[in-house]
């Protein structure tokens, strides 16, 4: 287990796989309408995911599901900023999901202590130079286009072992636009132009990714190839919320692996599985 650099010591300092608490600051996840309604509503998500052991809360304004449209950039500003300004406040561990280089810059100001970038600087040219210029970590997934366009970009030879290649080349961009290795977190993008069979062989020989040699962020929280694969004898595919008992195996899986962090919707259910791992692995006494 080892952390990328620039992480705050409450963090730096722990020896199992992190939880990252998914924040998504969109209308569709907090249907009730309103901006302030929906803010206020989004901090105390994010209060109560730290409540139940949440190490890093990852706040996102934009919704990257298969097929969605961009927002503007004002409206993911206006969603994303209160909710970092307010849970930074409270000492908490925010990281920024977008791939504006804008957003990134406000949010940091604001207080976001990591930069998560689902395009891992390919959708905005200014992202990685920004990168460069601050001393956070940057998580850096796999990514061949938008969330519209994705469903037609999953041509592999070899899954793992392309997707290993594609995120190499990815941080070698980013080394050389200035972005310190040793800040990088990779991140294969369970989902992110990948049919949802191939997402499988992706987990299954997750050592490929460790030969980065980098920390891995695995966020596979909810996503439709566990719906797929909890279908039922109709094959109609398991509702969003019947998914957690599956997550919640994957990230047992993930933290036996030495997985850096996994990023999660139900955080107590990961954490928990988590603090088991760690138990067997401490010596027998
Ligand atoms: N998945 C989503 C959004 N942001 N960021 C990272 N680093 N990795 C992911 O797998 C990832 C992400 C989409 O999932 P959601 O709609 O449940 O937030």
């Amino acid at each position: 287990m080892f952390h990328p650099i620039g992480l705050p010591t409450s963090l730096s300092s722990l020896e199992r796989t992190l939880v990252m608490g998914v924040l998504n600051v969109t209308p569709d996840s907090f249907s009730d309408g309103g901006l302030f309604k929906e803010t206020q509503t989004a901090i105390d998500h994010g209060r109560n995911m730290v409540a139940n052991g949440a190490d890093i809360v990852d706040i996102g304004g934009e919704s990257t599901r298969p097929g969605s449209e961009r927002i503007s950039q004002d409206e993911e500003l206006s969603r994303v900023i209160p909710v970092i300004t307010a849970l930074a406040d409270d000492g908490i561990a925010v990281s920024i999901d977008t791939m504006r280089a804008d957003v990134a810059r406000e949010s940091v100001a604001a207080g976001a202590v990591i930069i998560n970038d689902i395009s891992g600087g390919k959708a905005d040219e200014d992202m990685l130079p920004f990168v460069a210029t601050t001393d956070l970590p940057f998580i850096l997934m796999h990514w061949r286009g938008h969330s519209n366009v994705m469903a037609e970009l999953t041509d592999y030879n070899d899954v793992a072992a392309d997707v290993a290649a594609e995120l190499r080349v990815q941080v070698e961009t980013a080394v050389r636009a200035g972005v310190e290795r040793n800040r990088i977190v990779v991140d294969p993008g369970v989902g992110f132009a990948k049919t949802t069979q191939q997402n499988w062989p992706l987990i299954q020989e997750l050592e490929v990714i460790d030969e980065l040699e980098l920390p891995v962020l695995w966020g596979v929280s909810r996503k439709k190839f566990l719906g797929e694969l909890l279908a039922d004898t109709t094959g109609e595919f398991r509702e969003m919320s019947g998914r957690e008992a599956a997550t919640t195996a994957l990230t047992t899986y993930f933290a036996l692996a030495g997985a850096w962090a996994v990023r999660v919707h139900d955080v107590r259910a990961s954490r928990d599985a988590i603090e088991v791992v760690e138990r067997l692995g401490r010596d027998h006494a």
